[in-house]
């Protein structure tokens, strides 16, 4: 348990009153980011602004760190972690936490509805929206739905408990909040907004009326590098902070946070904390996901396979660093419409970021929930070069990349644990094929992913089928090293 009189001298202690915040926002997906990113966020405006602005944190799974939080006066520690420096602050800034399997699912809808939560956040990683990631459609046969819709008073899923607060809030007569996705989509605001009124048309179209015209979803763009943390890493944190904090968490000095200014029951003044408020952020979001969340999805499975764990190990092979920077700059670039952003600035940070060596960011953590990122990573860049009849070759080998680490065996005949929400079909897919051309068009036919374009698509055919070979041939050092000797 965290003991704040043993932490070094240096680190930052919350020397604000914590009995004058008040409960204003709602957390969903206490994970490693929002930890890392929202949570310092906000401490740093009570910390350094006055603000009351608190959090009321929820779990809806696992109930560990919920339980670890609670058992240390809701507080914890966040470790900014560069080559050359390392700081502490202990964050102070949650006044209530919830854990809706062991307090009960009333209890998390109650929470949502005291009359100061003005905004309803979350961090549940892109598969939390059951939705599907090639058209922003809420799954109406995803598990989760289904159970939401025969039983709306009991909900297991994101969009179900939303929904269960905002019908509750309601029919108590209360203003309604704001909701606020923090997860790695494009439109994250569109795609809450959307699941979210598509599930409440199920049940009552005059609480969809509502919702449009009550609610707002601002969309977001975040940014900051947060490795899981695994037994090793926090021992050695442990190790360093004098005291064991299971809450913990690690991540890069970078932090980067752009919010479109929409919120219907007011908002902290983040701007105060380094964050950007704007009237649009979908070129932000799609700069950040094309250019950072693109090329790591790359090194992340090309990585994997030639043996890398980390991203900074990949970073040590030069073929693998000018591959991402190439990816950034030649294949992901000029899909963008952002104005006034110097890219190749943007991608040398990125480059900067990525050799961080004391972030131990795992490329099988990246790699997990593929079928949840590869649209708005790769697959749109592909359909903006299939238009424009220019060169995919990163995009597609990528794509390959993918289908390689899917397929279960690496270079050296190991099984791979894949970890994905569509990991029994991605099986199945796998098992029903040979691991030539009929592998390509079984996994392009899961149509939630590819959409129904692609697979017809025979440029886009040949360059997957020809790195597809190469991967099986050479490995994937060796393709990556030959690819870039091309560029
Ligand atoms: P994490 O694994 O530490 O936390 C995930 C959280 O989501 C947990 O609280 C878990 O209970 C919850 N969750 C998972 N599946 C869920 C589901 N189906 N329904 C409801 N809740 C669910 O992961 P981490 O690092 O916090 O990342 C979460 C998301 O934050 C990412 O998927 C991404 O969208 C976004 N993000 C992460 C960054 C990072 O570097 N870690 C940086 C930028 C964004
Ligand atoms: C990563 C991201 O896990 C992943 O898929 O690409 O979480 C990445 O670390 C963040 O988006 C950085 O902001």
């Amino acid at each position: 348990m965290l003991s704040v009189e043993q932490l070094p001298p240096d680190t930052q202690l919350t020397t604000y009153d914590r009995s004058g915040l008040r409960t204003r926002m709602l957390h969903i997906g206490f994970g490693a980011f929002h930890r890392a990113h929202q949570a310092v966020c906000c401490d740093k405006l009570a910390q350094e602004a006055g603000s009351d602005w608190g959090y009321c944190e929820v779990n809806l799974n696992s109930g560990e760190l919920i339980a670890a939080l609670r058992a240390q006066s809701l507080q914890y520690t966040v470790t900014e972690m560069a080559d050359d420096h390392l700081s502490t602050r202990v964050i102070g800034v949650i006044t209530a936490a919830l854990h809706a399997k062991s307090d009960g699912v009333n209890r998390v809808i109650d929470a949502m509805c005291q009359p100061d939560i003005a905004i309803v956040s979350m961090t549940v990683t892109e598969k939390g929206y059951c939705h599907s990631p090639a058209t922003g459609e809420l799954n109406l046969s995803h598990p989760s739905i289904q159970h939401d819709l025969a039983h709306p008073d009991e909900p297991i899923s994101l969009p179900g408990f939303i929904l269960a607060g905002i019908k509750r809030r309601r029919a108590w007569g209360l203003a309604p909040f704001s909701v606020m996705s923090c997860d790695n989509m494009p439109g994250n605001g569109h795609v809450t907004r959307n699941v979210i009124i598509q599930l409440a048309e199920q049940q009552d179209s005059d609480l969809a009326r509502y919702i449009r015209q009550h609610l707002t979803f601002p969309s977001t763009m975040v940014d900051r590098i947060v490795p899981a943390m695994t037994a090793d890493s926090l021992q050695k944190l442990s190790r360093r902070l004098g005291t064991c904090d299971p809450v913990a968490v690690e991540c890069e000095p970078f932090f980067q946070w752009v919010i479109e200014d929409n919120f219907v029951n007011g908002r902290p003044e983040w701007e105060k904390a380094g964050a950007e408020l704007v009237a649009n952020v979908l070129p932000f979001e799609e700069m950040k996901l094309r250019m950072l969340n693109g090329s790591h999805s790359f090194l992340a499975y090309l990585g994997y396979l030639a043996g890398y764990e980390h991203i900074s190990d990949c970073m040590h092979d030069n073929h693998f660093l000018n591959a991402a920077r190439t990816l950034m700059l030649s294949e992901q670039a000029p899909t963008l419409q952002i104005h006034g952003v110097d890219l190749h600035a943007y991608a040398n940070a990125l480059i900067a970021r990525y050799q961080n060596r004391a972030i131990k960011h795992r490329t099988d953590q990246i790699a997990s929930d593929g079928t949840q990122k590869l649209p708005q990573r790769w697959l749109d860049s592909i359909r903006w070069h299939l238009n424009h009849g220019s060169r995919f070759d990163l995009l597609a080998l990528g794509v390959a990349g993918w289908m390689r680490y899917v397929s279960g065996v690496d270079e050296r005949g190991n099984p791979i644990a894949i970890k994905d929400p569509l990991k029994i079909l991605l099986m199945q897919r796998v098992s029903d094929s040979d691991d030539g051309e009929n592998r390509i068009t079984a996994l392009l036919t899961i149509n939630t992913v590819f959409g129904h374009d692609l697979v017809h698509n025979s440029r886009f055919r040949a360059r997957l089928s020809f790195f597809w070979q190469q991967l099986h041939q050479q490995g994937a050092r060796a393709t990556v090293a030959q690819l870039m000797t091309s560029y």
